[in-house]
């Protein structure tokens, strides 16, 4: 039986809540779309699969008015809620309170109903030109200090997003999601142990739509960390278009200017697709290139039991 996922995503007006579901569905090429975006009209819904689950997104289109009409109607809109994503606009100092009541109001109702309910914080718009900014960290600690300190039952896991780092959107959802099943942390392990053995820079896989389904990295050093983000973007690229078109081989193979080997592999569990992406240093490819074949044998054994 497949069972349907409610993920609620909820923040003021303008946080970035759209513009991180676009994202999220068009993983490249997708700064036009957002550009053109309008304020959301009550609540916009958006499918997706993830592995067994079949996940709907209730983007809650964040204007006051609309605020009022779910707060009137919370069973309405916040029942049988499996996991809420809450986006809060970091450059956005002037509201924090103001964001921080909204949330203040789902939170209450979660409690009063009894449900026990896995929460995302993301403080959004956190954008590579803003890290290692010391006035936006230091919101970022207050808030979350001031959040777990109010909400100790409840699990919230914090994230920093911005739609100019698409990896952080996907990983976003991707731990949202995998709160859901315990065979995630056998996965992990799995992920963790083949990265020593391959003696590699980052493992990862992504089902069909690029949401990471786990994902490992070594200690990554500051002078591979850019070519390495990109070689991953670059395995987003194409694995959507792997999935688009019929793609003839089953893998991809390429070598940055510098020091990384990067390779995505698409494998088949049933009819389902998912894609590892794999970045070595290139000194280091013929340890991975040889113990590949068993990672695989041992991933596919996990994945069968997760679809
Ligand atoms: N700098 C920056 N701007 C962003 C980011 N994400 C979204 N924006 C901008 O924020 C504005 C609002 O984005 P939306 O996605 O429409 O906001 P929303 O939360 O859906 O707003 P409502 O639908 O009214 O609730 C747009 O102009 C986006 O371009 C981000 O990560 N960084
Ligand atoms: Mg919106």
């Amino acid at each position: 039986m497949e069972s349907l996922l409610k993920v609620v995503i909820s923040g003021l007006d303008n946080a970035g809540k759209t513009s991180i579901l676009t994202a999220l569905d068009k993983k490249y090429d997708f700064q036009k779309d957002i550009v053109q975006l309008k304020p959301t009209i009550r609540v916009e819904y958006h499918k997706m699969n993830f592995l067994r689950n079949n996940t709907i997104f209730w983007d809650m289109g964040g204007q006051s008015t609309y605020r009022e009409i779910y707060m009137q109607y919370q069973d309405v809109y916040f029942d049988a809620t499996d996991l809420l994503i809450y986006v809060i606009d970091i450059q956005d100092t002037e509201r924090f309170e103001n964001s921080l009541e909204y949330l203040d109001a789902i939170l209450t109702f979660f409690a009063e109903n009894k449900m026990d309910i896995p929460l995302i914080i993301t403080f959004h718009k956190y954008d590579p030109d803003l890290r290692g900014n010391t006035e936006i960290l230091q919101n970022i600690d207050k808030l979350r200090e001031k959040l777990l300190d109010k909400y100790s039952t409840f699990k919230i896991l914090f994230q920093q997003t911005s739609i100019y780092d698409i990896i952080s959107i996907v990983q976003l959802v991707s731990y949202g999601l995998s709160v859901f099943d315990e065979k995630f942390f056998e996965l992990s392990e799995l992920l963790e142990n083949y990265l020593e053995e391959f003696n590699s820079q980052a493992l990862i896989v992504f089902d069909r739509n690029g949401i990471i389904v786990s994902e490992y990295y070594s200690d990554i050093e500051p002078e591979i960390y850019v070519e390495l983000l990109e070689s991953i973007k670059e395995h987003l690229f194409l694995l959507k278009r792997m999935e688009e078109e019929t793609f003839e081989l089953d893998h991809d193979i390429s070598t940055s200017e510098f020091t990384l080997f990067s390779y995505l592999h698409r494998l088949k569990i049933g009819k389902e697709p998912f894609f590892v992406s794999v970045a070595t240093k290139e000194d280091k490819k013929e340890d991975f290139l040889e113990k590949f074949p068993d990672f695989l044998d041992d991933l596919s054994k996990i994945l069968k039991e997760l679809i």
